[in-house]
Protein backbone atom coordinates (compact mmCIF):
# COMPACT_ATOMS: atom_id res chain seq x y z
CA UNK A 1 0.00 0.00 0.00
CA UNK A 2 2.54 2.24 0.88
CA UNK A 3 4.38 1.65 -2.38
CA UNK A 4 1.49 2.69 -4.16
CA UNK A 5 1.07 5.88 -2.63
CA UNK A 6 4.64 6.92 -3.51
CA UNK A 7 4.41 5.64 -6.85
CA UNK A 8 1.14 7.42 -7.55
CA UNK A 9 2.73 10.76 -6.08
CA UNK A 10 5.22 10.56 -8.31
CA UNK A 11 3.78 9.86 -11.19
CA UNK A 12 1.15 12.44 -10.84
CA UNK A 13 3.89 14.67 -10.36
CA UNK A 14 5.47 13.40 -13.72
CA UNK A 15 5.20 15.57 -16.98
CA UNK A 16 6.35 15.17 -20.18
CA UNK A 17 6.90 17.98 -22.87
CA UNK A 18 6.08 17.17 -26.47
CA UNK A 19 8.14 18.77 -29.29
CA UNK A 20 6.27 20.61 -31.99
CA UNK A 21 8.82 19.31 -34.55
CA UNK A 22 7.88 15.26 -33.73
CA UNK A 23 4.37 16.34 -35.26
CA UNK A 24 5.76 17.13 -38.86
CA UNK A 25 7.82 15.00 -41.25
CA UNK A 26 11.24 13.98 -40.47
CA UNK A 27 13.67 11.46 -42.23
CA UNK A 28 17.14 11.82 -42.47
CA UNK A 29 19.21 13.27 -45.07
CA UNK A 30 18.52 10.23 -47.50
CA UNK A 31 14.24 10.64 -47.19
CA UNK A 32 11.93 12.23 -45.55
CA UNK A 33 9.07 10.44 -45.87
CA UNK A 34 5.56 12.45 -45.89
CA UNK A 35 2.92 11.41 -44.16
CA UNK A 36 -1.03 12.00 -44.27
CA UNK A 37 -2.44 14.43 -41.86
CA UNK A 38 0.79 16.21 -40.72
CA UNK A 39 0.13 19.52 -39.52
CA UNK A 40 0.89 22.56 -42.17
CA UNK A 41 1.50 24.98 -39.12
CA UNK A 42 2.75 25.47 -35.39
CA UNK A 43 -1.25 26.15 -34.44
CA UNK A 44 -1.83 22.24 -35.96
CA UNK A 45 1.26 21.03 -34.20
CA UNK A 46 -0.28 22.35 -31.32
CA UNK A 47 -3.93 21.10 -32.01
CA UNK A 48 -1.24 17.37 -32.29
CA UNK A 49 0.24 17.62 -28.95
CA UNK A 50 -3.05 18.22 -27.31
CA UNK A 51 -4.00 14.89 -28.30
CA UNK A 52 -1.27 13.28 -26.12
CA UNK A 53 -2.30 15.27 -23.33
CA UNK A 54 -5.75 14.41 -24.23
CA UNK A 55 -5.04 10.86 -23.83
CA UNK A 56 -2.07 10.26 -21.58
CA UNK A 57 -3.15 13.45 -19.00
CA UNK A 58 0.73 13.43 -18.55
CA UNK A 59 2.03 15.69 -21.51
CA UNK A 60 0.33 19.36 -20.90
CA UNK A 61 3.47 21.08 -22.46
CA UNK A 62 4.20 21.59 -25.98
CA UNK A 63 8.37 22.69 -26.65
CA UNK A 64 8.56 25.16 -29.45
CA UNK A 65 11.93 25.84 -31.96
CA UNK A 66 12.17 29.06 -33.50
CA UNK A 67 12.23 29.95 -36.45
CA UNK A 68 10.32 26.63 -37.19
CA UNK A 69 7.82 27.69 -35.20
CA UNK A 70 7.11 31.11 -36.72
CA UNK A 71 4.04 33.26 -35.75
CA UNK A 72 3.12 36.41 -36.23
CA UNK A 73 1.85 36.43 -32.93
CA UNK A 74 3.03 34.36 -30.24
CA UNK A 75 0.59 35.04 -27.56
CA UNK A 76 -1.89 34.17 -30.10
CA UNK A 77 -0.48 31.00 -30.10
CA UNK A 78 -0.38 30.82 -26.64
CA UNK A 79 -4.13 31.59 -26.69
CA UNK A 80 -4.23 28.81 -28.76
CA UNK A 81 -2.19 26.31 -26.98
CA UNK A 82 -4.68 27.14 -23.75
CA UNK A 83 -7.57 26.77 -25.53
CA UNK A 84 -6.62 22.98 -26.76
CA UNK A 85 -5.60 22.77 -22.75
CA UNK A 86 -2.02 22.67 -23.22
CA UNK A 87 0.76 25.55 -22.51
CA UNK A 88 3.53 26.78 -24.09
CA UNK A 89 7.03 25.11 -22.72
CA UNK A 90 10.48 25.67 -23.97
CA UNK A 91 11.60 27.82 -26.19
CA UNK A 92 14.29 26.25 -28.52
CA UNK A 93 16.40 28.59 -30.05
CA UNK A 94 18.00 27.93 -33.58
CA UNK A 95 21.18 29.27 -34.28
CA UNK A 96 22.34 25.91 -36.78
CA UNK A 97 20.09 26.53 -39.95
CA UNK A 98 21.47 29.53 -41.55
CA UNK A 99 24.32 30.36 -43.90
CA UNK A 100 26.16 32.45 -41.91
CA UNK A 101 26.50 29.88 -39.18
CA UNK A 102 28.95 27.50 -40.92
CA UNK A 103 31.58 28.30 -38.92
CA UNK A 104 29.84 29.00 -35.67
CA UNK A 105 26.95 31.25 -34.51
CA UNK A 106 27.70 32.87 -30.85
CA UNK A 107 31.84 31.21 -31.76
CA UNK A 108 31.74 32.44 -34.68
CA UNK A 109 35.68 34.15 -35.54
CA UNK A 110 33.07 36.93 -37.39
CA UNK A 111 31.66 39.59 -34.98
CA UNK A 112 29.07 40.13 -36.97
CA UNK A 113 27.46 37.02 -36.90
CA UNK A 114 28.49 36.64 -33.34
CA UNK A 115 26.13 39.56 -32.71
CA UNK A 116 23.30 38.16 -35.27
CA UNK A 117 23.36 34.98 -33.23
CA UNK A 118 22.97 36.95 -30.19
CA UNK A 119 19.64 38.85 -31.24
CA UNK A 120 18.14 35.48 -32.51
CA UNK A 121 18.46 34.23 -28.54
CA UNK A 122 17.08 37.44 -27.39
CA UNK A 123 14.59 37.24 -29.45
CA UNK A 124 13.71 34.15 -28.09
CA UNK A 125 13.53 35.54 -24.96
CA UNK A 126 10.88 37.59 -26.38
CA UNK A 127 9.04 34.67 -27.32
CA UNK A 128 9.27 33.30 -23.78
CA UNK A 129 8.11 36.78 -22.10
CA UNK A 130 4.52 36.60 -24.94
CA UNK A 131 4.04 32.85 -24.44
CA UNK A 132 4.60 32.36 -20.52
CA UNK A 133 7.30 29.58 -21.49
CA UNK A 134 10.09 29.98 -18.67
CA UNK A 135 12.81 27.61 -20.20
CA UNK A 136 14.82 28.94 -22.97
CA UNK A 137 16.62 25.84 -23.93
CA UNK A 138 20.43 26.16 -26.30
CA UNK A 139 21.86 24.16 -27.71
CA UNK A 140 25.06 25.00 -30.46
CA UNK A 141 26.42 23.02 -33.59
CA UNK A 142 28.95 25.61 -32.98
CA UNK A 143 32.72 23.60 -33.22
CA UNK A 144 35.61 22.95 -35.97
CA UNK A 145 36.35 20.17 -38.10
CA UNK A 146 39.95 20.26 -38.56
CA UNK A 147 42.75 20.82 -35.76
CA UNK A 148 44.17 24.68 -36.28
CA UNK A 149 40.95 25.62 -37.77
CA UNK A 150 40.19 28.18 -35.13
CA UNK A 151 41.40 29.00 -31.38
CA UNK A 152 39.33 26.42 -29.50
CA UNK A 153 39.76 28.66 -26.21
CA UNK A 154 38.81 32.07 -27.84
CA UNK A 155 35.70 29.87 -28.84
CA UNK A 156 34.89 29.36 -25.32
CA UNK A 157 35.56 33.05 -24.54
CA UNK A 158 32.63 33.72 -27.03
CA UNK A 159 30.54 31.61 -26.01
CA UNK A 160 30.93 32.73 -22.61
CA UNK A 161 30.20 36.34 -24.02
CA UNK A 162 27.01 35.34 -25.42
CA UNK A 163 25.60 33.04 -22.59
CA UNK A 164 26.36 36.35 -20.28
CA UNK A 165 24.11 38.42 -22.61
CA UNK A 166 21.57 35.90 -22.67
CA UNK A 167 21.54 35.18 -19.14
CA UNK A 168 21.51 38.98 -17.86
CA UNK A 169 18.20 38.99 -20.22
CA UNK A 170 16.12 36.23 -18.20
CA UNK A 171 13.32 37.61 -16.05
CA UNK A 172 12.85 36.34 -12.30
CA UNK A 173 10.68 33.29 -13.26
CA UNK A 174 12.91 32.36 -16.64
CA UNK A 175 15.82 29.99 -16.76
CA UNK A 176 18.11 28.89 -19.65
CA UNK A 177 19.36 25.17 -19.80
CA UNK A 178 22.19 24.41 -21.71
CA UNK A 179 22.47 21.35 -24.05
CA UNK A 180 25.79 19.44 -24.83
CA UNK A 181 26.28 16.95 -27.87
CA UNK A 182 29.55 14.94 -28.00
CA UNK A 183 29.77 15.67 -32.17
CA UNK A 184 27.66 16.30 -35.36
CA UNK A 185 27.72 18.43 -37.19
CA UNK A 186 30.87 19.87 -35.92
CA UNK A 187 33.66 16.63 -36.13
CA UNK A 188 36.55 17.39 -34.95
CA UNK A 189 35.92 19.80 -31.45
CA UNK A 190 32.38 21.14 -30.19
CA UNK A 191 32.09 24.02 -28.52
CA UNK A 192 29.21 22.31 -25.87
CA UNK A 193 30.57 18.85 -26.42
CA UNK A 194 29.59 17.55 -22.87
CA UNK A 195 28.40 17.88 -19.58
CA UNK A 196 31.01 19.06 -17.60
CA UNK A 197 31.68 22.53 -20.13
CA UNK A 198 27.87 22.62 -19.87
CA UNK A 199 28.12 22.60 -16.19
CA UNK A 200 30.97 24.87 -16.18
CA UNK A 201 29.26 27.57 -18.32
CA UNK A 202 26.24 27.50 -16.20
CA UNK A 203 28.18 27.67 -12.61
CA UNK A 204 29.78 30.48 -13.80
CA UNK A 205 26.21 32.05 -15.03
CA UNK A 206 24.43 31.35 -12.02
CA UNK A 207 21.43 29.72 -10.51
CA UNK A 208 19.32 30.67 -13.26
CA UNK A 209 21.39 28.73 -15.51
CA UNK A 210 21.40 24.57 -15.55
CA UNK A 211 22.55 21.35 -17.85
CA UNK A 212 20.01 19.83 -19.90
CA UNK A 213 20.90 15.95 -20.86
CA UNK A 214 19.69 14.84 -24.26
CA UNK A 215 20.15 11.48 -23.96
CA UNK A 216 21.43 10.68 -27.26
CA UNK A 217 24.17 13.04 -27.60
CA UNK A 218 26.37 10.77 -25.92
CA UNK A 219 29.63 8.27 -27.03
CA UNK A 220 28.37 4.75 -26.91
CA UNK A 221 28.21 3.44 -23.15
CA UNK A 222 28.43 6.36 -20.95
CA UNK A 223 26.84 6.05 -18.24
CA UNK A 224 24.53 8.79 -18.31
CA UNK A 225 22.36 8.13 -14.84
CA UNK A 226 25.99 9.62 -13.42
CA UNK A 227 25.68 12.62 -15.29
CA UNK A 228 22.22 12.64 -14.09
CA UNK A 229 22.85 11.59 -10.30
CA UNK A 230 25.95 13.58 -10.39
CA UNK A 231 24.38 17.30 -11.76
CA UNK A 232 21.01 16.51 -9.42
CA UNK A 233 23.67 16.84 -6.73
CA UNK A 234 24.94 19.98 -7.57
CA UNK A 235 21.16 21.62 -8.07
CA UNK A 236 22.33 21.74 -11.56
CA UNK A 237 20.17 19.74 -13.57
CA UNK A 238 17.90 21.79 -15.72
CA UNK A 239 15.86 19.03 -17.81
CA UNK A 240 16.29 16.04 -20.36
CA UNK A 241 15.68 15.66 -23.86
CA UNK A 242 14.77 12.47 -23.78
CA UNK A 243 15.20 9.75 -26.56
CA UNK A 244 16.47 6.71 -27.87
CA UNK A 245 19.58 6.05 -29.86
CA UNK A 246 21.73 2.87 -30.87
CA UNK A 247 24.53 4.49 -32.70
CA UNK A 248 24.42 8.24 -32.60
CA UNK A 249 21.66 10.93 -32.13
CA UNK A 250 19.21 8.85 -33.60
CA UNK A 251 16.36 10.18 -32.10
CA UNK A 252 13.98 7.13 -31.63
CA UNK A 253 11.27 7.02 -29.22
CA UNK A 254 12.50 7.06 -25.24
CA UNK A 255 12.40 4.29 -23.69
CA UNK A 256 12.61 1.97 -27.08
CA UNK A 257 16.04 0.86 -27.48
CA UNK A 258 16.94 0.49 -24.02
CA UNK A 259 14.15 0.88 -21.59
CA UNK A 260 17.06 -0.57 -18.85
CA UNK A 261 18.88 2.47 -19.21
CA UNK A 262 15.68 4.47 -19.18
CA UNK A 263 14.81 2.90 -15.71
CA UNK A 264 18.41 3.56 -14.46
CA UNK A 265 17.88 7.59 -15.14
CA UNK A 266 14.33 7.68 -13.83
CA UNK A 267 16.04 5.76 -10.63
CA UNK A 268 18.49 8.87 -10.51
CA UNK A 269 15.95 11.32 -10.92
CA UNK A 270 13.34 9.69 -8.24
CA UNK A 271 16.64 9.20 -5.56
CA UNK A 272 18.08 12.53 -6.41
CA UNK A 273 14.56 14.75 -5.74
CA UNK A 274 13.94 15.33 -9.69
CA UNK A 275 10.37 14.79 -9.80
CA UNK A 276 10.00 17.22 -6.91
CA UNK A 277 10.43 20.21 -9.56
CA UNK A 278 12.83 21.95 -11.17
CA UNK A 279 13.72 19.28 -13.89
CA UNK A 280 12.34 19.78 -17.52
CA UNK A 281 11.17 16.44 -19.02
CA UNK A 282 11.07 17.17 -22.86
CA UNK A 283 10.84 14.47 -25.61
CA UNK A 284 13.31 15.27 -28.25
CA UNK A 285 12.37 12.69 -31.22
CA UNK A 286 11.32 12.58 -34.47
CA UNK A 287 9.25 10.24 -36.10
CA UNK A 288 10.93 8.79 -39.47
CA UNK A 289 8.55 5.97 -39.99
CA UNK A 290 5.92 5.41 -37.60
CA UNK A 291 2.62 7.81 -37.58
CA UNK A 292 3.97 10.66 -34.67
CA UNK A 293 0.94 11.52 -32.51
CA UNK A 294 1.18 7.45 -31.50
CA UNK A 295 4.78 7.84 -31.54
CA UNK A 296 4.49 10.79 -29.10
CA UNK A 297 1.87 8.74 -27.01
CA UNK A 298 3.86 5.54 -26.90
CA UNK A 299 7.02 7.65 -25.33
CA UNK A 300 5.33 9.17 -22.63
CA UNK A 301 3.96 6.05 -21.44
CA UNK A 302 7.58 4.68 -21.89
CA UNK A 303 8.72 6.98 -19.96
CA UNK A 304 5.81 6.83 -17.17
CA UNK A 305 6.92 2.90 -17.58
CA UNK A 306 10.31 3.67 -16.58
CA UNK A 307 9.13 5.93 -13.61
CA UNK A 308 6.81 3.51 -11.98
CA UNK A 309 9.59 0.82 -12.09
CA UNK A 310 11.95 3.49 -10.07
CA UNK A 311 9.24 4.51 -7.95
CA UNK A 312 9.10 1.06 -7.01
CA UNK A 313 12.12 0.09 -5.79
CA UNK A 314 12.47 -0.71 -2.21
CA UNK A 315 14.46 2.20 -1.05
CA UNK A 316 14.80 1.05 2.43
CA UNK A 317 15.80 -2.40 1.47
CA UNK A 318 18.33 -0.91 -0.98
CA UNK A 319 19.85 1.42 1.65
CA UNK A 320 19.74 -1.56 3.85
CA UNK A 321 22.14 -3.57 1.26
CA UNK A 322 24.41 -1.25 0.61
CA UNK A 323 25.11 -0.52 4.31
CA UNK A 324 25.91 -4.45 4.33
CA UNK A 325 28.05 -4.64 1.70
CA UNK A 326 25.37 -7.01 0.01
CA UNK A 327 25.78 -6.48 -3.52
CA UNK A 328 23.88 -8.85 -4.75
CA UNK A 329 20.99 -8.47 -2.55
CA UNK A 330 21.02 -4.55 -3.76
CA UNK A 331 21.29 -5.39 -6.78
CA UNK A 332 18.37 -7.90 -6.90
CA UNK A 333 16.33 -5.12 -4.66
CA UNK A 334 17.31 -3.05 -8.27
CA UNK A 335 16.16 -5.48 -10.33
CA UNK A 336 13.09 -6.24 -8.72
CA UNK A 337 11.45 -3.10 -8.99
CA UNK A 338 12.96 -3.24 -13.05
CA UNK A 339 11.08 -6.47 -13.60
CA UNK A 340 7.49 -5.59 -12.58
CA UNK A 341 5.68 -5.16 -14.72
CA UNK A 342 3.74 -1.75 -14.14
CA UNK A 343 1.40 -1.71 -17.26
CA UNK A 344 -1.73 -2.68 -15.16
CA UNK A 345 -0.89 -0.44 -12.26
CA UNK A 346 -0.77 2.70 -15.04
CA UNK A 347 -3.86 1.33 -16.34
CA UNK A 348 -5.74 1.78 -12.92
CA UNK A 349 -3.43 5.27 -12.59
CA UNK A 350 -5.05 6.61 -15.90
CA UNK A 351 -8.49 5.27 -14.66
CA UNK A 352 -7.95 7.13 -11.49
CA UNK A 353 -7.89 10.24 -13.27
CA UNK A 354 -10.76 9.52 -15.81
CA UNK A 355 -8.46 8.40 -18.87
CA UNK A 356 -8.77 5.27 -20.62
CA UNK A 357 -6.07 2.95 -19.55
CA UNK A 358 -4.82 2.56 -22.42
CA UNK A 359 -4.01 5.87 -24.47
CA UNK A 360 -2.55 3.88 -27.22
CA UNK A 361 -5.68 2.12 -28.14
CA UNK A 362 -8.30 5.47 -27.33
CA UNK A 363 -6.26 7.45 -29.55
CA UNK A 364 -6.93 4.83 -32.31
CA UNK A 365 -9.93 4.71 -31.62
CA UNK A 366 -11.20 8.29 -31.42
CA UNK A 367 -10.60 8.78 -35.30
CA UNK A 368 -8.46 11.61 -34.91
CA UNK A 369 -6.09 10.39 -37.22
CA UNK A 370 -8.68 9.99 -39.78
CA UNK A 371 -9.71 13.30 -39.28
CA UNK A 372 -6.63 15.35 -39.83
CA UNK A 373 -5.90 12.61 -43.05
CA UNK A 374 -8.85 14.41 -44.38
CA UNK A 375 -8.97 18.23 -43.78
CA UNK A 376 -5.19 18.90 -43.87
CA UNK A 377 -3.55 18.61 -47.54
CA UNK A 378 0.12 19.49 -48.05
CA UNK A 379 1.13 18.93 -44.47
CA UNK A 380 4.97 19.94 -44.12
CA UNK A 381 8.39 19.08 -42.87
CA UNK A 382 9.38 19.10 -39.36
CA UNK A 383 11.54 22.02 -39.50
CA UNK A 384 10.69 24.32 -41.71
CA UNK A 385 10.69 28.38 -42.21
CA UNK A 386 7.15 29.73 -42.01
C1 LIG B 1 20.53 18.73 -31.50
C2 LIG B 1 19.18 18.68 -30.83
C3 LIG B 1 18.82 19.99 -30.16
C4 LIG B 1 18.02 20.65 -31.24
C5 LIG B 1 17.18 19.46 -31.71
C6 LIG B 1 16.38 19.64 -32.97
O1 LIG B 1 20.89 17.48 -31.98
O2 LIG B 1 19.10 17.61 -29.95
O3 LIG B 1 18.05 19.78 -29.01
O4 LIG B 1 17.27 21.72 -30.80
O5 LIG B 1 18.16 18.45 -31.82
MN1 LIG C 1 18.12 17.75 -28.06
MN1 LIG D 1 19.99 15.86 -30.78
Amino acid sequence: MRWSTVVTAGLRALRIETPSWAYGNSGTRFKVFTRKGVPRDPYEKIADAAQVHRFTGAAPTVALHIPWDRVESYSDLAGHARANGVAIGAINSNVFQDDDYMLGSVTNPDPAVRRKALRHLLDCVDVMDATGSEVLKLWFSDGTNYPGQDDIRARQDRLAEALDAVYARLGDHQRLVLEYKLFEPAFYATDVPDWGTAYAHCLRLGPKARVVVDTGHHAPGTNIEFIVAFLLREGKLGGFDLNSRFYADDDLMAGAADPFQLFRIMYEVVRGGGLDGGVAFMLDQCHNIEPKIPGQIRSVMNVQEAAAKALLVDRDALARAQREGDVLGAHGVFMDAYGTDVRPLLAGFREEAGLAPDPMAAYAASGYAERIAADRIGGRQAGWEA
